[in-house]
């Protein structure tokens, strides 16, 4: 099981498989550190095993466990934190090879969710997630406990127990799952009162910290939300009117960001919320245009776009936070970032550069 201690004062060892093909394994783990950062986790060592696949039985292969567990004693780490996804059976692998416990990124980032919910909406989502992520491992351990010369009889004390916790969490997927179910109908009902007023609606759909909160607070003039250099800082949907320069009105939904590798699992769960985006007449993609992996950053968005059916969507990609790039880089990066034939837009929501055109282009896909 993982252990659900408060992380600060927590050291990590974070470890990343570079196969063939696969995604940039530099920035992915840059990432993945500062995710942990993010639940007061530091990074005291890192690897990068060279392998197409990852081994079935402890993901990094028994050779190179045991150079990570000498490895991450030394450097005084607490956890193993793999930068992908990992079966119980490898997590159980690892964790006795290395004897520290072990974390996968779907977790980190599940972690972070926790840390953030508010309100009842986001709460149930993730716990809906978190359970739906610990079932597998218990039927693991379940299989473990009953595994012959496991020194008990078929059926021993300690399946016995994981069960009976198998079947409790399962009920409470059920439970949640139908309380889900109320809050979707809510936001259905609240999605047809806006058609039924002929307000057209837009969302913010990004990669986290790239500005969202920020852009929504420039243009709707709302000091409250919620803006900071976190990750995962909007879980729940905030919907604003939005003033149009040519007198009208519109709609405009902040949400949940998007990172490479959601878990999706964590998709799923976050359904009602993810509504919010599949269902709007407009999107715009907010890019932090200083990120040095922009252009992956934007794939990621529309890959998930995709997944939740909102690739169909028309939409602006809003380049922010022109304020700190150089303006000779700005141009190539809003050339590349058009690539695909999207409208781009630079922008600086945090000083208010350029919403007027942002505002006008907005008016002429609504009209
Ligand atoms: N320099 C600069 N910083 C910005 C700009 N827009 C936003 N930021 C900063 O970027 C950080 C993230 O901003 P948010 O608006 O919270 O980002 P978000 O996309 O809502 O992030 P999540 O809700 O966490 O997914 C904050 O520290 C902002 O101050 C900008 O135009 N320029
Ligand atoms: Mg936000």
């Amino acid at each position: 099981m993982h252990d659900t201690r408060n992380s600060v004062g927590e050291a990590a060892y974070i470890v990343a498989i570079d196969g063939a093909g696969s995604v940039d394994v530099e920035s992915s783990l840059k990432e993945l550190s500062i995710l942990l950062l993010n639940l007061g986790v530091i990074t005291v060592g890192r690897c990068v095993q060279k392998r197409d696949d990852p081994d079935p039985g402890s993901y990094i292969g028994s050779g190179k466990a045991e150079e990570v567990a000498v490895e991450a004693k030394d450097l005084g780490a607490t956890k193993i934190v793999i930068d992908g996804r990992i079966s119980p059976g490898q997590a159980a692998n690892l964790g006795r090879m290395t004897g520290l416990p072990v974390w996968d990124r779907p977790l980190v980032i599940m972690k972070i969710f926790e840390e953030r919910a508010q309100t009842g909406e986001a709460k149930l989502q993730i716990e809906l997630a978190r359970c739906k992520y610990e079932v597998p491992f218990l039927k693991g351990l379940g299989l473990q406990m009953s595994r012959p010369g496991g020194g008990l009889g078929t059926r021993g004390p300690g399946e016995t127990e994981f069960e009976r916790h198998r079947r409790k969490l399962e009920r409470r997927i059920r439970e949640i799952r139908k309380k889900i179910e109320t809050v979707r109908k809510r936001r259905t009902g609240q999605r047809k009162q806006r058609v039924k007023a002929g307000l057209k609606s837009i969302a913010l759909a990004g990669y986290t910290n790239s500005g969202k909160s920020t852009l929504l607070r420039r243009l709707s003039g709302d000091r409250t939300l919620v803006v900071a250099d976190k990750l995962f800082s909007t879980l729940d949907p905030f919907v604003r009117r939005i003033r149009l320069p040519g007198g009208g009105f519109t709609l405009m939904t902040d949400t949940v960001g998007f990172i490479r590798n959601l878990p999706p699992g964590l998709i799923t769960a976050f359904r009602a919320t993810l509504e919010e985006i599949s269902t709007a007449d407009l999107i715009l993609l907010v890019v932090d245009s200083s990120s040095n992996s922009f252009m992956e950053d934007i794939s990621v968005v529309e890959d998930t776009l995709s997944s939740i059916g909102a690739e169909k969507i028309p939409k602006i990609i809003v380049m922010n936070k022109v304020d700190i790039v150089d303006a000779g880089d700005m141009g190539r990066r809003i050339s590349a970032a058009g690539r695909a034939g999207d409208m781009v837009i630079p922008v600086s929501a945090a000083r208010g550069d350029n919403m007027n055109s942002l505002l006008l282009a907005i008016e002429r896909f609504l009209i």
